[in-house]
């Protein structure tokens, strides 16, 4: 195995990222001339202006059209919108893709437990029975003296309904305070089903339907509601019930976790269902041992983005990075297979891994890879597609170049799989520490740090700064997503992390043996967070928008984002965002997202790139809402 040496280009290593066990890959990226994501971003310059304001359109034959946001340019499409339409209907058009994008994951989940309960699928069982119980009586599914299949069969057909529900009206909404729904049913976007307010998004901003920016934006809000509430609560739900509900559980965490005498398979994308299988079949003796006859030590399995997250928070496998570490874990030289579902998963990657011997498993219908190997998942023979992959790694393995190895020496420790229910059973079995703490003012408050990486932003370091801050105020702080990785990576996720806190939060974390930053799971499980609020604000008898708590997307860059966003906005949690969402080109969009949303549904979004700047709003933020709350 070899070191890098970072003479001559230590300054643009530094530049891009804050990850240590990523410095070494980007080093040999740059020497090498491998092309990653940070140097396309680089040969994109100067990005277009009309596209970053939000200000041009695509949308009909009639256009291209752009607007002109200096004096006297342009200021109508052919069409006849003007600025703030285009902004608007682009903006509706991002946040609905992004809601598409988790609630038909969501989808395939809920199925996977009806094809499970049904005996169609290979390999699956309903692990979490308690909660699969717990969901039925929620949605007022039978299940005295039933059997667990039959029960399973009915959630499942009960939530695949939601999807297209005629009842208008999600049943997980009603996990939100009354107060909170009050203001959506007063606002008129209390979300109907999850596939209409996709589907009507997107009618309205045909050319032609929506003229008016303020109704499209108000829909936009109806949409991420059926996201947060709807799929993506149930995508989190249902693979609790299937692969269980995360508990507490020590991990490890960065480049590191790959292994120089293994076989390495990196499991990178959003689904566990295929994923979870893959774990099963990595441990098969028979696979073990063909791993051996071909000189490896084993199989070592490594998550990526949030299928590493899943994975992470249910069965403690170690995650080697976030989304801007994908074409850096294969610089290792080190990955025999980096099996992708979908969603984050560049679309060159195949050609980043035409640089080494690793080979690109896609598995989605959905998502195809030109370059890849594709091994299409279906639950109904999903162990064998499994084995197959394992298989695969196992024969790349004699392929790798011992010369070309270059794995980074120490992976961090962490704590993650702080479901709602575990962090509940570290409590005691309720809330109400928690809220006596909160009183107490022992912590400020609670604050959801989500969201992606983005080349424009130095890996990592909005996140871990804003993080830092925050707990440094005595304010607890919750994660998904790569921003749960990078504080994975930066050792926020340790008890010993309190040490970092204010001294009043690391007086509670310690009594509870916590890390002051949790983990709380993969991009869907923001859904996570939000029971969390609705806890908290059930508990003390308010909305969520009362509570001292609040949202950051540091280092967003997707579609999804935009949609998360918009559901914490939407519930009443302040978000501020670090990367500037395309709508600068419409000073009333902006006017209406920044302050009038506040009389909609009494929170609004902020942007602030500087992470200590974007703690400060937050801080004021909390402390107003403990005022107001007299605590
Ligand atoms: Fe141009 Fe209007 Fe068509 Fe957009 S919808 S491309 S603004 S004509
Ligand atoms: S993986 S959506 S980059 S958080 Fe969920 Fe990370 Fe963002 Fe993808």
């Amino acid at each position: 195995m070899r070191n890098f040496d970072l003479k001559g280009i230590k300054d643009k290593v530094d530049e891009r990222t804050i990850d240590k066990s990523a410095k070494s890959a980007m080093a040999l990226t740059l020497r090498e001339g491998i092309e990653t994501v940070w140097d396309r971003l680089e040969k994109q310059q100067p990005q277009c202006g009309f596209g970053q304001l939000g200000v041009c359109c695509n949308r009909c034959t009639m256009g291209p059209c752009r607007i002109d946001p200096f004096e006297g340019g342009l200021e109508r499409g052919v069409c006849g919108a003007n600025a703030d339409l285009i902004v608007a209907r682009n903006f509706l058009d991002d946040l609905s893709t992004g809601a598409a994008a988790h609630s038909d994951h969501g989808r395939e989940v809920v199925e996977t437990l009806y094809k499970t309960s049904t005996g169609q699928s290979q390999g699956y069982r309903i692990v979490d029975r308690e909660k699969l119980n717990r969901i039925a009586v929620e949605l007022g599914v039978d299940v005295k003296d039933r059997d667990q299949n039959d029960i399973g069969k009915d959630v499942a057909l009960y939530l695949l309904e939601e999807f297209g529900t005629i009842k208008n009206s999600i049943k997980f909404v009603e996990r939100a305070p009354d107060q909170t729904r009050k203001i959506w049913k007063n606002a008129g976007i209390y979300p109907r089903s999850v596939d209409r307010e996709i589907v009507e998004a997107m009618h309205r901003i045909h050319m032609g339907v929506g003229a008016d920016y303020a109704n499209i934006l108000l829909h936009g809000l109806r949409t991420s509601l059926s996201d947060g509430w709807g799929g993506s609560m149930m995508a989190t739900e249902v693979s609790d019930i299937l692969f269980g509900t995360p508990e507490i559980k020590e991990s490890t965490i960065n480049m590191g976790v790959l292994k120089e005498d293994m076989v390495n398979v990196i499991l990178h994308g959003h689904n566990p269902i295929l994923s979870e299988m893959v774990v099963i079949a990595a441990r098969q003796p028979e696979l073990l041992e063909s791993a051996k006859k071909k000189g490896a030590k084993g199989i070592n399995l490594a998550g990526m983005c949030c299928t590493g997250n899943e994975l992470l928070m249910r069965k403690g496998v170690p995650v080697a990075g976030s989304f801007l570490n994908q074409e850096l874990a294969i610089a290792t030289g080190a990955v025999e297979v980096m099996v992708v579902d979908y969603q984050c998963i560049f679309p060159s990657i195949a050609q980043t891994a035409d640089c080494f011997h690793t080979k690109i498993i896609s598995t989605s219908e959905k998502s195809k890879v030109p370059g890849a190997v594709h091994m299409e998942f279906h639950p109904e023979t999903a162990s064998d597609t499994a084995e197959k992959i394992i298989r695969t790694a196992i024969e790349n393995y004699p392929m790798r170049n011992p010369d070309r190895v270059m794995i980074p020496p120490k992976p961090v420790k962490m704590l993650a799989g702080f479901s709602v229910e575990a962090i509940v059973k570290a409590l005691g079995g309720t809330a109400k520490p928690l809220i006596d703490v909160i009183a107490a003012g022992k912590i400020r408050g609670a604050v959801g740090i989500v969201g992606c990486n983005n080349p424009k932003i130095r890996q990592d370091y909005g996140h871990v700064t804003l993080a830092k801050e925050l707990i440094k105020n005595n304010i607890l702080v919750v994660e998904t997503g790569c921003a749960a990785i990078a504080s994975g990576k930066a050792g926020l996720m340790l008890p010993e992390a309190a040490e970092m806190a204010g001294d009043r939060l690391k007086e509670v974390c310690l009594s509870l043996g916590i890390p002051p930053v949790l983990h709380m799971g993969s991009c869907v499980d923001c859904s996570r967070i939000l029971v969390l609020g609705a806890e908290l604000g059930k508990a003390l008898g308010v909305g969520i928008d009362q509570l001292p708590m609040a949202g950051a997307a540091p280092e967003w860059y997707s579609q999804k984002a935009v949609s998360i966003a918009s559901y914490f906005v939407s519930s009443g949690v302040y978000t501020v965002l670090g990367v500037p969402p395309k709508i600068f080109g419409s000073k009333n969009v902006i006017n209406l997202v920044a302050k009038d949303i506040q009389n909609v549904v009494n929170a609004t979004f902020a942007v602030e790139p500087d992470p200590v700047e974007a703690s400060k709003l937050i801080i004021n933020h909390i402390e107003e809402k403990r005022k107001a709350l007299n605590i």
